[in-house]
Parts: structure tokens; C-alpha cells; sequence
């Protein structure tokens, strides 16, 4: 009886070669074991998007990684973030890039007054300018993805209706939002989020300037009566990784993660637009929140005031050696593109 040895040596090798490229994802369930920094508490947005970008990375390696979270500044505060993910304290680590203006040029000039219109928006148009401009910022890091808040707008105890109410009225923002504040006359007054809820029941700040979901998330509704909407500006936000942890991944968990970066700043986007929805819905309706609305007129005085920002920017950043008018006119387009 003839044997045919040929067909069996090839079934067998192609056995191997299967296991083979089936093994570096899910062989060994867990064995690369990841920290994930973050500075706000659990329930908001930063921390809900790490939660999710967790979960999906441990089903899409099979297993291969296990992420273990840090929310509210267990592992890294807010303004340590980058040094902190640079020098391996954390493996990965979410930082706001308005608490360090100066660090990251090219994407913070999203939150110039450009009129973002939405989380979505803004959190592709930042993703894309960085991939395009690549700054020298995140030289040291690997950059998993980007995104923004929703614009932001004024949550105070008391009502702001005018530029007049808004005059030495002690309020906290960063960054470009910050920036803003000081163009309208209010007495900014710089913090991360996460230094917020106490300098509000403390008295220290009479209010802030950001996304409204966090009159939900962070309970601000129960002593910020008032919002008055401006929708001006966004804070940008980057997940980044130690750089030699990344490298020490295998590539198919490499190409998993690289494959999730537009994908995780369009969830995290349109997870924002819509929890700002829920948050103002709960705030009106159970917290009893009044809602100002400015008049065409107003408003218009109001953007009048931001008009010195970007020019005052594009001035010093060129100086810095920044292309800053293709910047800005690319954080344009991209909106444009993406509204
Ligand atoms: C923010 C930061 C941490 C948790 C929830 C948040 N919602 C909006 C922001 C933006 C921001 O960084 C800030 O400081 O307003």
C-alpha cells in the first residue's frame, strides 16, 4: 500500500504553522499586564472611554492583555501625567493637554475659539492634526488616541446674563478656555477638573468653564443653579504610552491597539455629545438648573471680545517656530469636514 507521506507533511506543517500565528494572541490569557492612568473620578468621561478602550482591547487580544485602570488619581494626578506615563510610572496614562498650554502647542490650538461645534467633531479634527503634524511633544510617548469635550460653557452659583455679571466673578478653567475667561472679564482662576469640586464647596471659585456633563457626573448641578450657554471652546485630550512598553509589545497587539485610535476618539466623542444631553436633561429637570440663553446681539459682543486670541496665538507660535496659520486652518477644515 502506497503511502502518501507529502499530504500528511503538509497538513501537518500547516497545523503548525496556524498554531503558530494564532499563539502570540490569546495562548497565554493575560500575560501582558498593562497600568492605565487617569486623574478625574470614575464616573466621568475620561475615565467611562478608558473603561471602554479596556474592555475592547482585552476581547480583541483574545485575553493576550489585561489593562488594570486607575481612576482618580491612584496612580498619576492631572499635571503628572506625561512625565509620569514618560518615566514608566504607568504604563498608559489619559492627560487633558489645557492643564500644561506651553507643553503641547500644536494641539492645544484646538482650543482656540474656532468654533468646534461637538465632541465628535473636535475629537476627529484632533486626532487627524496630530497625526498630520506629529509634534515633537509626544516625541517621547506612544500616542493611542486623542479626543475633546464638548464646548464648553459657564456653570455658576450665580446667574451670568451679561458681560457685566461676568466682570471679577471667580471662575475655573485651563488653557485656552482660561484664556477666554480672562477676554470676557470673569477672574480666572486655573485648577484641573479634579481640584474643582472642592474649591466650589469651599467658595474658593464661584463657578466654571467646561463641558456640561459634568453638572452630572461631578454633581455640580446641586450648587451651580445657573449655565449660561456660550459654546466657545473645547479641552483636548491625549492617551499616551511609555514608549519602551510599547515597544516590548508583540505586533499583532500592537496592530490592535493602532487599529482602535480613530475608533476610540468617535466613541469617546459621541459619547460626550450625548451625555451632555442626558446630564443637562437631569439638570433641568431634577437639580432645577436655569438655563441662560444669550441674545444674537450679546453673543455677538461676547465672540467680539475673542477675537484678539487666535491672531495673539498664530503671533506667538510662529515666533516658537509652529506653522500656525496652516494650523489653524487645518483645525478648520478638518471641522468643516467633520461637522
Ligand atoms: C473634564 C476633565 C475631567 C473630567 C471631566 C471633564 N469634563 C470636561 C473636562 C475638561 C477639562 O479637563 C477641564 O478641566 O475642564
Amino acid at each position: 500500500m502506497k503511502r502518501k507521506p507529502d499530504a500528511r507533511l503538509t497538513l501537518c506543517l500547516v497545523v503548525c504553522l496556524m498554531t503558530f500565528l494564532l499563539m502570540p494572541i490569546g495562548a497565554v490569557a493575560g500575560s501582558i499586564s498593562l497600568s492605565y492612568a487617569n486623574f478625574p473620578p470614575a464616573p466621568t468621561f475620561p475615565c467611562v472611554q478608558m473603561e471602554r478602550w479596556k474592555t475592547e482591547v482585552e476581547k480583541r487580544t483574545n485575553g493576550a492583555v489585561s489593562i488594570k485602570t486607575y481612576p482618580g488619581g491612584t496612580l498619576l494626578g492631572a499635571k503628572e501625567m506625561m512625565d509620569g506615563v514618560i518615566a514608566g510610572q504607568a504604563d498608559i496614562g489619559n492627560l487633558c493637554m489645557a492643564y500644561q498650554p506651553g507643553r503641547f502647542i500644536v494641539t492645544n490650538a484646538t482650543s482656540l475659539p474656532l468654533g468646534i461645534p461637538n465632541a465628535r467633531t473636535g475629537s476627529l479634527a484632533l486626532w487627524d492634526l496630530y497625526k498630520k503634524y506629529q509634534p515633537e511633544a509626544f516625541s517621547q510617548v506612544k500616542v493611542l488616541t486623542m479626543f475633546t469635550t464638548a464646548p464648553a460653557n459657564i456653570m455658576s452659583k450665580t446667574a451670568v446674563r451679561s458681560l457685566d455679571d461676568i466682570q471679577g466673578m471667580d471662575l475655573r478653567a485651563s488653557g485656552g478656555a482660561a484664556q477666554i475667561l480672562k477676554a470676557w472679564g470673569a477672574n480666572q482662576v486655573g485648577m484641573p477638573m479634579s481640584a474643582t469640586p472642592e474649591a466650589l464647596q469651599k467658595g474658593v471659585v464661584q463657578g466654571l468653564f467646561s463641558s456640561l456633563e459634568v453638572m452630572k457626573d461631578l454633581k455640580f448641578a446641586e450648587s451651580c443653579k445657573y449655565v449660561t450657554m456660550t459654546d466657545t471652546v473645547i479641552y483636548p485630550f491625549a492617551v499616551v504610552m511609555n514608549m519602551d512598553r510599547w515597544n516590548a509589545l508583540p505586533p499583532e497587539v500592537q496592530k490592535v491597539i493602532e487599529d482602535m485610535g480613530t475608533e476610540q476618539a468617535e466613541w469617546t466623542g459621541t459619547y460626550m455629545d450625548q451625555h451632555v444631553k442626558d446630564s443637562m436633561e437631569w439638570s433641568v429637570k431634577e437639580q432645577k438648573v436655569d438655563v441662560i440663553a444669550l441674545d444674537a446681539a450679546t453673543k455677538k459682543a461676547w465672540d467680539q471680545k475673542l477675537q484678539f486670541i487666535t491672531d495673539k496665538w498664530v503671533t506667538d507660535a510662529k515666533a516658537k517656530g509652529f506653522p500656525a496659520e496652516d494650523i489653524v486652518a487645518d483645525i478648520q477644515k478638518l471641522t468643516k469636514q467633520y461637522q
